[in-house]
């Protein structure tokens, strides 16, 4: 485990969050939820199903209270012990916003102005873009230092809101003068499966929000849907090579090499050994056996959750009763630092 790089000294504890926006896929898993599952094991972890975040562009009510419930059922059907880990929603816990405000006033526009992520999601229309959408990163910060987590298990395109969730514990300290008060939280990125991309562009990452439903495979997908998406993937005439260096100039190869990789637990190496001077009329079925052996158990039991939403609502419940329990005193400390009476 990589140490949180500052002199902080506080106990370790994992925070990590995924949006309930619908179509949780393939690239969720394997850069974040199955993360969380082996964390659960070495320290402590709080997960979250982040709503505040979801509402930064439009979600439908009834659609948000579904998709909040399906983050927590697959959760729990990936192997998060809700008896363990802390699983509960950013919205029952209302120190994030009120952390989120103080980051606000902590957080400079030109830092905001460099992130990615908002220039990707607002498109060429930014005057239209929510305000939230905006300040999502100061947002993120918040929920990661309210509970002064030291260590953050997210996907590669997070990275640069981790760094300035740093940048803003940093300030922090620094501005009112409270050395080591947060800690600078460490991302956990690296693996396999830290950046999944679309079956049907290698150039962009598998989202929840692209329009073709064929560019990912979806956490609900029966293993007819996943057969059929991996068959249909983009791919080129080439056999596989026989070291990874050789995959860097076909995308969508490496791509569906790496899916491989992460799905087993093993090194893309070690597949390509397997695989070289094999077509995909080979490779694709075997990935799709593949996908469908680790992800069916998962579905299956996510949509048997589904099926008793009191049960998830009494997890998350219990869950925002124990993540307020760590926040109250950590939010009281920093309202006395800033001045607030
Ligand atoms: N393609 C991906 N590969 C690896 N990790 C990924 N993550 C997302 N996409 C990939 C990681 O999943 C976690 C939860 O993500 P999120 O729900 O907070 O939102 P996101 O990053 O905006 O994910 P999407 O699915 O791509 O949604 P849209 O389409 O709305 O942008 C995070 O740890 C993320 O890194």
């Amino acid at each position: 485990m990589s140490e949180p790089t500052s002199a902080y000294k506080g106990p370790e504890r994992v925070f990590s969050g995924v949006q309930p926006t619908g179509n949780l896929h393939l690239g969720n898993y394997l850069g974040a939820i199955r993360k969380f599952v082996n964390l659960q094991h070495e320290m402590e972890c709080i997960f979250c199903v982040v709503d505040m975040h979801a509402i930064t562009m439009w979600q439908d009510p009834k659609e948000l209270r579904a998709q909040t419930l399906e983050i927590a059922a697959a959760y729990v059907a990936a192997g998060i012990d809700p008896e363990k880990a802390i699983i509960f929603n950013q919205s029952a816990v209302s120190g994030h916003a009120e952390l989120a405000w103080i980051f606000n006033c902590v957080a400079r526009m030109g830092w905001l102005n460099r992130m990615t992520q908002f220039k990707d999601k607002a498109g060429k229309d930014k005057e239209r873009a929510s305000v939230g959408l905006f300040v999502y990163p100061n947002l993120m910060a918040a929920d990661i230092l309210l509970y002064k987590a030291t260590h953050v298990p997210v996907g590669d395109d997070q990275k640069q809101h981790l760094e300035l969730t740093r940048d803003i514990a940093v300030k922090f300290n620094n501005e009112f003068d409270v050395e080591n008060f947060f800690p600078q939280p460490e991302p956990l990125i690296k693996g396999a499966g830290a950046r999944v991309m679309s079956l049907r562009d290698g150039a962009a990452k598998m989202s929840k929000s692209d329009p073709s439903d064929l560019s990912r495979i979806n956490l609900t997908d029966d293993p007819e849907a996943i057969a059929k998406k991996i068959k249909k993937a983009r791919t080129d005439p080439e056999p596989l090579p026989e070291t990874s260096d050789e995959l860097k100039a076909r995308p969508e190869a490496e791509n569906l090499v790496n899916i491989y990789a992460a799905l087993a637990g093993t090194a893309s190496e070690d597949v390509l050994t397997a695989y070289a001077g094999q077509g995909f009329g080979v490779f694709k079925p075997a990935l799709a056996d593949l996908a469908v052996e680790v992800l069916s158990p998962i579905t299956a039991e996510m949509r048997r959750l589904q099926g008793d939403p009191a049960f998830l609502e009494k997890i998350m419940t219990k869950g925002s009763e124990r993540a307020e329990r760590i926040a109250t005193p950590i939010l009281r400390d920093v309202k006395r630092v800033v001045g607030f009476l």
